[in-house]
């Protein structure tokens, strides 16, 4: 393996922070909205977002993401003065905290905002898709997680095609990472996602977790989002706040497949799950 890829598997750079990944490690998630689809305005007061935050730390969570917009199916758009008021009094709470802080955003001004206030990772689900996104986040000092995105949350759900979603996906997220990369960014910065639920069916997610294999091959470390998520009430029936053990289920099933970071609602119980998939391996 050439040295480079074999750095990259290892360790991620986040802003201050240097993200072991010889183990799989767990990204809670933090809604300032008012309308996420699974805990949709449970935080959007600072104090308790900043306390939730504080609790997952204490279960044992390795990165918080966080985010103000609401990028579910059919979502309304904030704009980026409004994205920015609710980011920025977390991340000056959160400016000392023991883990790094990923904002979840897709737009340039937000990212640059976010990362002179201490953000150390940028989660962008359109991908860092326009070139302005791009040269907001290539010189600064934060991991980037390239996440795949058909179409617009709005209308993402409305029948999405693929001939090909494996390859089609695996394609896109090659693209941005030669995109980035050709702007200087380091390999040892860079995660990419399969984006599921996101311009995606139930057979389009289902096929993806079934080759991860694929975004795998891309190099990068795979981070995946399936917690809670439509995919899981599908096969389970559950309700959303029901998801709890089809979503740990799917966060294994991922890591064994080879994904290295799980964005999670329930971070108690994935932490405790990995625990033993990782007693369960010798070494990486
Ligand atoms: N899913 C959501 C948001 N951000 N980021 C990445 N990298 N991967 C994902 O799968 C992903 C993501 C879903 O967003 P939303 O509907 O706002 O709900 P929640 O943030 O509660 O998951």
């Amino acid at each position: 393996m050439p040295p480079e890829r074999a750095e990259q598997l290892s360790s991620l750079h986040c802003g201050r922070f240097r993200l072991d990944l010889t183990r799989p490690r767990v990204m809670g998630i933090v809604n300032l909205t008012p309308d996420s689809f699974s805990d949709g305005g449970r935080f959007e007061r600072l104090d308790l977002a900043v306390n939730r935050a504080r609790q997952m730390i204490e279960e044992g969570v390795d990165l918080i993401d966080v985010g103000a917009e609401s990028t579910r199916p059919g979502a309304v758009e904030v704009s980026a003065e409004e994205e920015a008021a609710r980011l920025l009094p977390f991340l000056a709470a959160m400016r000392d905290a023991s883990v790094p802080i990923s904002v979840d955003t897709r737009k340039p001004t937000v990212m640059r905002l976010v990362i002179d206030a201490g953000a150390s990772m940028i989660n962008d689900v359109g991908g860092f898709a326009s070139a302005e996104a791009r040269h907001a986040v290539a010189d600064v000092d934060c991991a980037l997680c390239i996440m795949h995105m058909r179409g617009e949350p709005g209308t993402m759900q409305h029948d999405p095609h693929y001939d090909d979603v494996v390859g089609e996906v695996t394609m896109l997220l090659e693209a941005r990472v030669a995109a980035l990369r050709g702007l200087g960014v380091a390999n040892d910065r860079l995660l990419v996602d399969p984006g599921f639920g996101f311009g995606k069916a139930f057979e389009h997610n289902l096929a993806l977790l079934r080759d991860l294999a694929a975004i795998v091959s891309i190099g990068p470390p795979v981070l995946v989002g399936l917690s809670r998520k439509e995919m899981i009430g599908t096969i389970t029936g559950r309700s959303i706040e029901d998801r709890t053990a089809g979503s740990v289920a799917a966060a294994v099933v991922a890591v064994e497949r080879g994904a290295r970071v799980v964005r999670v609602h329930d971070v108690a119980a994935t932490v405790d799950a990995l625990h033993v998939w990782s007693a369960t391996r010798r070494t990486l």
